[in-house]
Order: structure tokens, then sequence, then C-alpha cells
């Protein structure tokens, strides 16, 4: 295969396996038309880029029915809003500001910007989210954000002083065109800003399920600076984030027009030191996930031969890899409960795991929950203290099991 952005001859270093639409969830009748693809993860050493070889087409994950809603985390909610300030705070000068977003699902960023009567527009494909963030008074296009979205807006709107985006950049397969859109669409001194998982902690946890269908790359200091400085980008500050299992906000500028941190030389050694450049690197993260997975299954199968009830905990697009990859299905965890309306009662991607609403968790505890939604542990411990005071026991498939 050829990498994604410098067009060097990489090869897979290893497979997850057959792999579904990681948010496809669908009923009994929809089994048979399900649509699978084989999730390979490759590293580019030219370019730093870590990029999953098949990604299906972006209209296959992105469309009317999307499955995650931003606001279903209070936690997040609380992040969004620091997010949006901190921009507003550190990145933002003068009047008649305008700020863009891609990917702004339900809103859950521009709704602070809105909140400040700040000129905003949402970018956003999927037309059930769109149409919530409109409700919180977000204004939001529906299409994929590109070169020609870039020129549209800015006959409309004018250039923009920000463009943002959180857990979205990593999902889209041409960078190159995302950032000619940027290039288009910021002022000469606008900042680009996004925060995306990061592989030095997915690295560092074996945090393997955060590749699946929507993640094509994930994202190191490295990778950014190369991929967004062949488009006339310079990384300017990086910020570290505890979200979603550890995360990197990149802030970015066009060459020489803002001055940089000494924490982006700081953070690249760091990755050096890592050995994020290296393909042996991964290689040892291929061990490493294979041993993750054979412990998972033995405690599964402990817990099924002890005679105990385990329960999944959060239909995360994660768990899909998670599940998929290990072969967890119905016969070692009885269903997952969610908050999420548009997954319940539907089965889980490939698995076929039953997703039922949050109270089948609450009105019948089982003995064991399997922490899918492990990024959100510390909302949830809060959220169960009763089921844990009671003996409820729980698993976290990562970091460590
Ligand atoms: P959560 C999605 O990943 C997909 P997912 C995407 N690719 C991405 O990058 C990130 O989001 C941003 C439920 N839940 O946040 C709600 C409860 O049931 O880990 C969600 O379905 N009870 C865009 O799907 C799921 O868990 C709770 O108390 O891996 C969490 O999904 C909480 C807090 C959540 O993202
Ligand atoms: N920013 C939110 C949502 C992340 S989900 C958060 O962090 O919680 C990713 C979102 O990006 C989805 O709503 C999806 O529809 C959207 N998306 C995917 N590809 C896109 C593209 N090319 N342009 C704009 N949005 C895109
Ligand atoms: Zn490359």
């Amino acid at each position: 295969m050829k990498c994604r952005i410098c067009q060097h001859e990489i090869r897979p270093f290893m497979s997850f396996g057959r792999m579904p639409i990681a948010n496809g969830f669908l009923t009994p009748e929809e089994f048979d038309s399900e649509y699978f693809f084989e999730l390979k993860p490759a590293f580019c050493d030219q370019c730093y880029a870590f990029q999953i070889e098949e990604q299906p087409d972006p209209e296959m994950m992105f469309h009317d029915h999307y499955a995650f809603f931003s606001r279903t985390s209070k936690f997040m909610q609380r992040h969004f809003k620091a997010y949006a300030d901190w921009v507003y705070s550190n990145h933002l000068k003068g009047d008649d500001l305008f700020v863009v977003e891609i990917g702004s699902n339900d809103g859950i960023m521009l709704e602070n910007f809105a909140n400040r009567g700040v000129r905003h527009l949402g970018v956003e494909p999927s037309a059930n989210v769109a149409e919530e963030a409109r409700k919180h008074g977000v204004e939001t296009i529906v299409c994929f954000f590109g070169s020609d979205t870039a020129k549209g807006i800015v006959e409309e709107y004018g250039q923009s002083d920000a463009l943002l985006a959180a857990n979205v950049m990593c999902h889209i397969p041409d960078l190159n065109g995302i950032a000619e859109g940027a290039d288009i669409l910021l002022k000469d001194d606008g900042v680009l800003i996004f925060e995306d998982p990061y592989l030095g902690a997915m690295i560092k946890k074996t945090s393997y399920d955060q590749i699946y269908d929507e993640h094509v790359f994930i994202f190191s200091a490295l990778s950014v600076a190369s991929i967004f400085g062949r488009h006339g980008f310079e990384l300017i500050d990086l910020l570290p984030q505890e979200t979603h299992g550890g995360s990197m906000r990149y802030v970015l500028a066009r060459k020489g027009v803002r001055g940089a941190s000494s924490i982006v030389c700081e953070i690249v050694d760091a990755e050096k030191a890592q050995g994020l450049h290296l393909p042996e690197t991964y290689e040892q993260f291929r061990k490493d996930c294979e041993a993750s997975k054979a412990r998972l299954i033995r405690l599964l199968e402990e817990e099924k031969a002890a005679g105990r009830r385990v329960v999944g905990y959060g239909a995360t697009s994660k768990s899909t890899t998670i599940l998929n990859y290990c072969g967890i299905g119905a016969n070692l965890i009885e269903f997952i409960s969610d908050t999420t309306p548009i997954k319940q009662n539907k089965c889980t991607p490939g698995m076929h795991v039953p997703v039922k609403p949050y109270e089948a968790f609450t009105e019948d505890y089982p003995d064991t929950a399997l922490l899918l939604a492990w990024n959100h542990q510390k909302e949830i411990m809060a959220k169960e203290e009763a089921f844990s005071s009671q003996g409820g026991k729980w698993i976290s498939p990562i970091p460590e099991i």
C-alpha cells in the first residue's frame, strides 16, 4: 500500500481481522447484508503517519443515522466548555470574530461560542447529529469539509480566525485536502487547532481499541508536524489531554507568523525517546495486543465457568474492535447497556451482542461489568457507586485488565 500522506510504500504490521462498521448498530434483519473489511494498521517511517490500510467510504460511516452523540458524557460537556474558553482567551483577538468547526456533531463545542455571541459555523456530514446542534443554537451545514467547502464558506461568510476540530481530523483520509481547505479558509494569522487520541498514549496503554474504521490515522506531534508542514503550517503549541484515554491538542499556524512554544521540541524529543518514529515499536505493540487479547478472553471465560453474569457497560465504537478481535459475543457477555437511544434495542456490529437501555443494568445488576467505555471511568465510577458497593465487580479491558 502507499502512505496516504507521502506516497511512500508501506506494509501493515498486523491484522485485527475482519471488522464491521464500528458504529453500525443493526437489527437481526440486517445481519445478512452487514459490511466487513480487514482492519490492518501500518506505520510510515518517512512521514511518521500511523494509519490503517483500508478504510470504508466516509458515506458508509457518516450519514443521517450516525450513532455517536457527543453530549452523552457530562465530563465531555465540561471539557468542551473549557476547550472553547481556552481558544477564546488565547487565540481570538479583535471584533467580528468567526470560528469554524469541522465535525461539530451535536454542537457540544460551538454552543459555547454561540453563547458568547461569536459568529460560528459547524461543518457536519451526519444530518441527525447536525439537527441536534441546531436545537442548541449552533449554525451547522451538512457536508464533509474539504477545499471546496472552504471556498464556499469564504464566499458566504468570509475568512475565519480559527478552524477547530476534536476527534475528527484523525477520521479524514485526505488530510492534504484538509490542509488546502484550512489554507483557503484561515485569515493570514488564523489558527488551526484540533485534538485527537494520542499515539504515545495508545502505545503506552496498549489501547488498540482506538484503531477502527473511523480512525484512519492515530497522530503524534511528529506526524502532525510533518503532515501539515507540507502545506505551509507549523506546530506552535501542544497540550496533552486526559480525554478519550489520552489525547493531544495541536495548535498550528502559518510558518513564521506566530512564535512556537518550547513544549513542541520537548514533546517531539519525548516521542523519539519513546520510539514513536521506529518500526520496532509497532512490532512490540503487536505483541502487546496479542497478550492483552489472551488475558481478556481468559478472564471472561473464568467468569463464565464460575457461573457469574457479565454485562458490558457502554457500546462504544472502540468496543467494536475489542469484541471482534477477541471474539467476544453473547456467549461471554449477556448484553451491553448504553444511554444512547439510537443504539438501544439493536445489536453490536459484527458480534451481534444485544444493546439495552441503561435501566437494564440498574434494574438487575450483573455480577460483573465489562467497562467498554473505559475512557469515561471517572464519570462512570462516580455514577455507579451503588453497583460497586453491593459487591459488583468491574473488568476494564484497557489500560490494564
Ligand atoms: P465514547 C466515538 O468513540 C466515535 P466512542 C468517534 N470516532 C470518536 O473519536 C469519539 O467518539 C469522539 C455510553 N455511555 O465517548 C455513551 C453510557 O452508556 O467512549 C456512548 O455510547 N453511560 C467519533 O464511541 C459510549 O458509552 C455513561 O455514563 O468510543 C461512550 O462512547 C457514559 C459516560 C457513556 O466514544
Ligand atoms: N467533535 C465531536 C464529534 C466527534 S465525532 C467530539 O469530539 O465529540 C466525529 C464527527 O465528525 C462525526 O459527527 C462525523 O459525522 C464528522 N465527520 C466525519 N468526517 C468529516 C469531514 N470530512 N468533515 C466534517 N466532519 C466530519
Ligand atoms: Zn508517509
